[in-house]
């Protein structure tokens, strides 16, 4: 088993960052913060591995947050973007391409009609959410506990006081105004959903979800919870937006959507779709994507969305997709992960479930079940502290946090995994 506890350099270059940069990261999930401890500086990925400016090695189960689906450095996306790169970097004009990664979009996620590519998740559920008002006239949007969708100012909100009262900002910065028409409901609580529709239905424009979650921990809908979400949005004339920016590609070829048999309106996309270069999409309905400036009034725009090597890297992907058709694999890969660490748990003495779709799993240090965000906190965080370090040190990188999901890709072998269940079993006894 590696031993990757060395990382001075990592240390140094943390010290050196954090003078210069909020943090020293871009990016606060990657920070550390709720583990503690230095992140390792990456000096490169290479299939199922990265590898540290110290020379350590890691089975990587983060994969960017879950853009690598084939691994780092995949050999048919890699040279799509070295090609791309070749012919310049960006226009600021239409390209061929923009039309075929939205064709191949299209062909594998049939409830999108139109789709319009941004730069990032974030982005893409900004977008959906103001062409939701736009296209309803409406202003309320209702999103859940647990779910995140982004820095999307309307979105960054916690729970009213009452079950239905409006929401208050998350975050400061965000003025009262930002979040007065956000509503938020406990995941997987059809009855707060119905209450809500009942009081405040024709005001509704948009319900925003994750059609499984990542962002809490991997927590699955019941499939009462997706049919009354399509029933209720149906009967009121509200959009029913997927945020599958995590779940798009990852656990199917069309989404959570295809996996459990329902058809949103809207939907968004991102970390696959551009195959960890800056790509988000949303589309959906023809009707409500055609209420998208130029066409319709919903102004919308960005210098770099449609970036011609963000999209022959997306396109690659997809082809990639279509080609080897992963997601069996996938689902071994995930099986025996899952099944390795709760034996693990299980011989250690040590309390725990998991929540897993395909390759999107999370080990939850809690009995459970874990189905929204209150039984997803009752998880002992200081136990995934220090199981997180555990395996860290023995060389598999786990995201930083218990309220995340980590992926497995295609390119993971079996002995990796059978690797990281051993890592698994030492760093839980
Ligand atoms: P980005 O703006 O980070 O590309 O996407 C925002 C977003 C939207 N919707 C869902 C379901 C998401 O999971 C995300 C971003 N996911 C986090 C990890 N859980 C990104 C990691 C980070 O913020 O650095």
């Amino acid at each position: 088993m590696e031993n990757t506890s060395r990382r001075a350099l990592s240390e140094r270059e943390f010290e050196r960052a954090g003078r210069v940069i909020p943090g020293g990261v871009n990016s606060p999930a990657r920070a550390f913060g709720a583990v503690g401890g230095t992140p390792p500086f990456i000096a490169r990925g290479q299939g199922p591995f990265l590898f540290d400016i110290d020379g350590n090695r890691y089975i990587d189960y983060i994969g960017s947050w879950g853009p690598h689906l084939f691994g780092h450095g995949y050999p048919p996306i890699l040279q799509a973007i070295q090609a791309a790169a070749e012919t310049g970097t960006s226009f600021g004009a239409p390209t061929v391409a923009e039309s075929e990664l939205a064709e191949l979009i299209i062909s594998m996620v049939p409830s999108i009609e139109k789709v319009r590519m941004v730069n990032s998740g974030t982005e893409a559920t900004m977008s959906a959410i103001r062409v939701a008002r736009g296209f309803t006239g409406r202003n309320v949007i209702v999103k859940f506990s647990g779910c995140y969708h982004g820095h999307v100012d309307s979105l960054l909100v916690q729970a009213g006081s009452g079950a239905l009262t409006l929401g208050a900002p998350s975050s400061p910065g965000v003025p009262p105004g930002c979040t007065a028409d956000t509503l938020v409901l406990a995941y997987n609580d059809v009855e707060s959903l119905e209450s809500a529709f009942r009081e405040k239905g024709n005001l509704i424009a948009a319900v925003i979800l994750e059609p499984v979650v990542g962002n809490m921990g991997c927590v699955i809908p019941t499939a009462q919870f997706l049919k009354s979400l399509r029933s209720l949005c149906d009967s009121h004339g509200s959009v029913l937006i997927f945020d599958e920016v995590m779940t798009g590609f990852r656990v199917a070829a069309g989404g959570a959507q295809q996996l459990f048999g329902i058809r949103p309106d809207m939907t968004t996309l991102g970390k696959i779709v551009g195959a960890g270069l800056p790509v988000g999409a949303y589309g959906g309905r023809a009707d409500i994507m055609n209420s998208v400036s130029p066409v319709g009034k919903v102004y919308q725009a960005g210098t770099l969305s449609g970036n011609p090597i963000a999209m022959a890297a997306g396109i690659a992907m997809l082809r990639a997709i279509q080609a080897e058709n992963p997601y069996p694999r996938l689902e071994v890969l995930g099986q025996r992960l899952e099944r390795g660490f709760l034996n693990a748990a299980t011989n250690a003495g040590v309390t725990a479930c998991v929540n897993r779709v395909g390759s999107m799993l999370t080990l939850f240090f809690t009995a459970g079940p874990v189905k929204d965000l209150a039984s997803a906190t009752q998880s002992d965080t200081k136990k995934f502290s220090k199981w997180f370090h555990g395996m860290l040190d023995r060389g598999v990188y786990l995201p930083c946090s218990q309220f995340e999901a980590m992926f497995v890709s295609a390119v993971h072998t079996d002995e990796q995994i059978d690797a990281t269940i051993a890592a698994a079993a030492a760093a839980l006894s």
